[in-house]
């Protein structure tokens, strides 16, 4: 039995958070991911008031367990949901893309337990000094919208630099993971291309198949020249942007080749145009499994390396 800071916060009973993955994460997910004993969150994405409150409402007809809703801080939308957030009294935020500074005094009113994704040291004092209950450190090696760091060089830079938990990202997908990100001072992990293929996800089969097949050069980063680099499988898409980016492509003719290619992946299971989010971990990832599997044999791999550590010595 693995107990970290992270089990103690959250009363969960393996420290392993599931990603807010846009358009991915909804109360399927988020409820096997919970009754799993991890923390299952619903990302609310880009998508509207209604649809996060519904999803709220559904989890919690799904399970007793804590769960948490991934505030997304670049949707039109953030500030309606960040109310119904507090209003649901959720048990817990997670935030991406942004810093959610405006937002921590209201959720903390509400009891609500605060972790910011942070990709650099500065923000993860900034959030600890904001009153952040933990900070999910997220390397470049994950899916979807990246910083500029690796999870190896992050993790340990923000363990030394807060005094709150610190949940490692990016780059985990097994039981080896988990114990490695212990190892570099973090308090559990947050993994999401792993869930990508659970059958509790709802996405498109097609999107599974790819990362089922994916090998460990797979993804590709677009978007670097415009400022939101987002990491996705390597298709037609990413082939055609990569090669328009490097033309001088302009920013408007970069971005409306991206328009709705999330959902097409999701949803019509389109592999070539989709923009089919996935971490570099995707490789490793081989097997659909429930959530259930998949937590227990994540922790398990990880305790069996942990009890052995002496090994080394
Ligand atoms: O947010 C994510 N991953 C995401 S969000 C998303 S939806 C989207 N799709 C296309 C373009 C943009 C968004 C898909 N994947 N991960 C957490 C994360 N946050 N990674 C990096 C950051 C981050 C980056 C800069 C957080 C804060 C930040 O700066 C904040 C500031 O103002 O200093």
């Amino acid at each position: 039995m693995i107990r970290t800071a992270l089990t103690e916060l959250l009363g969960v009973r393996y420290p392993i958070i599931q990603g807010g993955m846009a358009w991915v994460a909804e109360s399927s997910l988020a409820s096997a991911v919970s009754n799993a004993g991890g923390l299952g969150i619903i990302a609310a994405a880009n998508a509207p008031a209604d649809y996060v409150r519904a999803e709220i409402r559904k989890t919690r007809e799904k399970t007793d367990r804590p769960f948490g809703v991934n505030v997304m801080l670049l949707s039109p939308y953030a500030e309606e949901i960040a109310a119904i957030a507090a209003e649901e009294k959720v048990p817990v935020v997670t935030t991406g893309a942004g810093n959610p500074g405006p937002y921590m005094a209201q959720w903390k009113e509400a009891g609500i337990k605060v972790f910011p994704v942070v990709a650099s040291v500065a923000l993860a004092k900034m959030m600890q000094r904001a009153g952040a209950d933990a900070v999910i450190a997220e390397g470049c090696e994950s899916g979807g919208h990246i910083g500029e760091t690796t999870t190896m060089a992050l993790v340990p830079q923000v363990a030394d630099a807060v005094r709150i938990p610190v949940v490692a990202a990016g780059g985990i997908g097994d039981g080896r993971g988990l114990a490695a990100a212990l190892m570099l001072g973090a308090d559990g992990v947050q993994m999401g291309t792993r869930f990508l293929v659970a059958e509790e996800c709802v996405i498109h089969p097609n999107y599974k198949e790819s990362v089922l097949k994916a090998k460990d050069i797979g993804t590709a980063v677009t978007g670097r020249s415009t400022g939101h680099p987002v990491r996705t499988l390597r298709n037609q898409m990413t082939k055609e942007y990569l090669k328009r980016e490097k033309e001088g492509c302009s920013f408007e003719e970069l971005e409306e080749m991206t328009i709705g290619s999330l959902r097409r992946a999701v949803q019509e299971g389109d592999t070539k145009n989709g923009s089919m989010m996935a971490g570099q971990i995707a490789g490793l990832v081989s097997r659909e499994q429930t959530c259930g599997e998949m937590v227990q044999e994540i922790a398990q791999q990880a305790e069996e390396l942990l009890s052995h550590v002496d090994r080394f010595m």
